[in-house]
């Protein structure tokens, strides 16, 4: 009897420790997971000196935090974008879709040619990083958000087009679009460079659209492809379009090659 008793002690010990364990380590992924998101937003908010991190911290928390994932609008992030005014380099500003790492391979080596959304204070913040609220709750999430593509007003994509879009209104002079030669659609009605970055390059700020189109080997397409055909038809009439065929690795050797002038990379 006696002996059947301790063994109940020691089974019921044994599921009090492993509920311990589990709950507590829950709490701590948790927490580490929320100061993740949080520290990286801060320390990548600190290297541009003059900025208030902790006020940028919070207009990005009232976006979204407490509310629907899949019902974040754009204009949620008006406020935060308001806040941390854009100051490109408008003469040498650099768009791109379905090429983000060839781009921002070169950008980094070639800052004295480039520049792109992510080369400002809120896109190199924001730059991979996955987030979203949840009704009812008070922090920012970093795990079961919806993705991408999983409903159209998620925070995440809300957020790349409110940005995209203000970078797009302060684009100037010559404008280059790197696309990608890899897809069979370069200019992707769905992507954010067609839906709301072209439109809003608007002649006489910007004159030109030089668009490079990256080949890879057994390319799916090239400047001939029709969808660049809806590229121009969208674009303001006053701005003058081209397009060049260009091998990835020729977009690379300008980045490992800084004495090529930037006029001369392709
Ligand atoms: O939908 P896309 O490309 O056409 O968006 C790219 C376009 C660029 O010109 C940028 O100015 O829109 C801007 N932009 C970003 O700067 C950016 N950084 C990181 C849009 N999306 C951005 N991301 C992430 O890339 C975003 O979270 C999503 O996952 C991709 C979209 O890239 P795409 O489809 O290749």
């Amino acid at each position: 009897m006696v002996w059947y008793k301790r063994k109940e002690n020691i089974a019921g010990g044994i599921i009090a420790a492993v509920a311990v364990t589990l709950i507590l380590g829950l709490s701590l992924g948790l927490t580490r997971r929320q100061k993740t998101i949080k520290s990286t937003f801060f320390s990548r908010c600190e290297k541009f000196k003059e900025h208030d991190c902790q006020k940028l911290w919070d207009l990005f928390e009232k976006a979204h935090v407490n509310k629907d994932p899949c019902n974040v609008p754009v204009e949620a992030y008006d406020p935060l974008i308001a806040a941390a005014p854009f100051i490109p380099d408008c003469k040498k500003m650099m768009f791109w879709s379905g090429t983000k790492d060839v781009v921002h391979d070169l950008t980094a080596k070639r800052k004295d040619c480039y520049f792109t959304l992510e080369d400002t204070l809120l896109g190199s913040i924001l730059d991979g990083l996955m987030w979203c609220g949840k009704n009812g709750k008070d922090d920012t999430f970093t795990t079961g958000c919806p993705g991408w593509s999983d409903c159209e007003n998620n925070p995440v994509r809300s957020f790349w087009k409110c940005a995209s879009a203000a970078y797009a209104d302060a684009a100037c002079g010559d404008v280059t679009a790197m696309l990608s030669g890899s897809t069979t659609t370069p200019f992707d009605p769905e992507s954010i460079f067609a839906s709301i970055e072209v439109t809003r390059l608007k002649a006489p700020r910007v004159s030109s659209l030089n668009v490079v189109m990256v080949l890879q080997m057994n390319a799916k397409s090239d400047c001939t492809n029709a969808s660049l055909k809806n590229l121009q038809n969208q674009l303001d009439p006053n701005i003058t379009y081209s397009c060049k065929d260009v091998a990835e690795h020729r977009v690379e050797q300008c980045g490992s090659q800084p004495q090529i002038m930037c006029g001369s990379c392709w």
